[in-house]
């Protein structure tokens, strides 16, 4: 970043009022690795420090010194309702009465996990766990067990939570295993993952043709919503469900964003492809910790203790969590909802283009729904390579001076945005206004 780029930078940022989220940061750097317990949320891709949020309600948060944003961050996706929904609220209020935990099975996780099956054919069978990133670890030890291979592949991007085996970078060559891309991740786990560029069935092909016997699952993000957004080619999926098919492997589809979000059967009602396991999370713990992975009863009743397969968690299924994502799953599965968030999202999508044209600003977009990205880059994106070319020093500065006009967008170019049920027409229209004069000094 240039020096004059980022002195401006910082006189936007020190503009919103902010002293008391800096003292509360600094304090928190005292007990806290880097002050936040998710490392994204530390402003470190865009700058200057993290916002300490006090309150939320419907499409609104507020912050330690008073200031109001309109939120499209969604906690990274699950507050599709808008915050402190009232009927989630009370029903939280109402099982806490109950106690919080038992450690026992409960009616209510029969009923969520009844809710999930429902809602996503290929999951006969759902386990409850308490993050996405164990729904995907689990799911991945159940393929390795279900198919006896050791081997997975990703996609370049694709974020699956931080199980050893996902915190590699490509190897040298693409058809070569991962390498660690974290330190404490040891090489063994690393050296069992290859990567191959998203939407580039070729290289998967030729991976699959010269590893297939050592291939437990391929696992895909079905919309890619950690590069920004990035969409599947036409048949991408359904050539990789055919490609895995054909020599036993198993399609592992990383729910986890667009489960819910992108309607209520996910990614893979819109592409109408089957996946053999689904990882969620987020939007079903409608705020509160709760994960899943499911698939077909064959492949899942071999699961602790039904089969050999391990995996537990204390707080699996806990009655509060299961609770908000039942009320929420109930909001949701409402006639017209998608209709209502996909009509928000366009006009937000719309209205920022409209923006970056009239400034003459490169801007690239992508929706599905009320799952949207937008790159500074004049694309297509289509991949992580061309996801980072987009002008990242410019995103913070869109960032930072949305921020001071009172709407608040992810803290990272690579993330996404969300609107939610409790967005009105018109707050996506102050959005817009902001973002008509942010486009011009950017
Ligand atoms: P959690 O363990 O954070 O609940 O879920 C991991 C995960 C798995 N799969 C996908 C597709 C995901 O996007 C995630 C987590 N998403 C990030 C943001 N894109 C969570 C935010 C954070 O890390 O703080």
């Amino acid at each position: 970043m240039g020096g004059s780029r980022k002195s401006e930078l910082k006189k936007e940022i020190e503009i919103v009022k902010r002293a008391t989220s800096n003292k509360l940061f600094r304090q928190a750097q005292r007990y806290i690795p880097g002050g936040v317990n998710s490392p994204v949320r530390a402003f470190r891709s865009v700058g200057g420090n993290p916002l300490f949020i006090t309150r939320a309600r419907g499409a609104r948060l507020t912050d330690a010194d008073g200031n109001v944003y309109l939120d499209y961050v969604a906690s990274w996706g699950p507050m599709i309702l808008g915050h402190a929904h009232p009927v989630v609220t009370r029903a939280i209020q109402q099982a806490a009465r109950h106690g919080t935990s038992y450690g026992a099975p409960t009616e209510r996780e029969v009923t969520l996990a009844r809710m999930i099956c429902d809602a996503f054919p290929s999951i006969e069978k759902v386990r409850l766990v308490s993050s996405g990133t164990e729904a995907v670890m689990s799911a991945v030890r159940v393929a390795r067990g279900f198919t006896k291979r050791d081997a997975i592949l990703k996609f370049e991007g694709c974020y699956h939570g931080h199980a050893d085996h996902f915190l590699v970078k490509a190897g040298s060559g693409a058809a070569t295993l991962g390498l660690p891309d974290s330190p404490g991740v040891p090489k063994a786990a690393a050296g069992q993952t290859l990567t191959a560029a998203y939407n580039d069935i070729a290289a998967v092909r030729s991976m699959v043709r010269k590893h297939w016997r050592k291939l437990a699952c391929i696992i895909v993000e079905p919309i890619a919503g950690n590069m920004g957004v990035v969409l599947p080619h036409e048949d991408f999926l359904r050539q990789l469900r055919t490609l895995t098919r054909q020599h036993g492997i198993l399609l592992i589809f990383d729910e986890v964003i667009s489960g819910f979000r992108v309607t209520y059967g996910g990614a893979q009602t819109v592409y109408d492809v089957t996946p053999d396991l689904t990882c969620l999370g987020k939007i079903i713990g409608g705020g509160l910790p709760v994960g899943a992975y499911g698939g077909s009863q064959a492949i899942m009743d071999l699961v602790a203790p039904a089969g050999p397969v391990y995996q537990a968690g204390t707080l699996s299924g806990n009655p509060l969590a299961v609770t908000a994502g039942i009320e929420t799953l109930k909001q949701l599965r409402k006639s017209g909802v998608y209709e209502k968030l996909a009509r928000r999202s366009t006009q937000l999508g719309e209205g920022l283009a409209k923006a970056a044209r009239h400034a003459g600003i490169p801007f690239y977009q992508t929706r599905v729904g009320s799952l949207m990205g937008g790159f500074f880059t004049d694309g297509p994106v289509v991949n992580y390579v061309s996801a980072k070319q987009s002008d990242t020093t410019r995103y913070a500065k869109f960032f930072h001076h949305m921020l001071k006009r009172g709407s608040y967008f992810a803290p990272s170019q690579f993330e996404a945005a969300f609107v939610s049920t409790a967005h009105t027409a018109a707050d996506v229209d102050r959005t817009v206004e902001a973002a008509h004069e942010v486009f011009r000094r950017l």
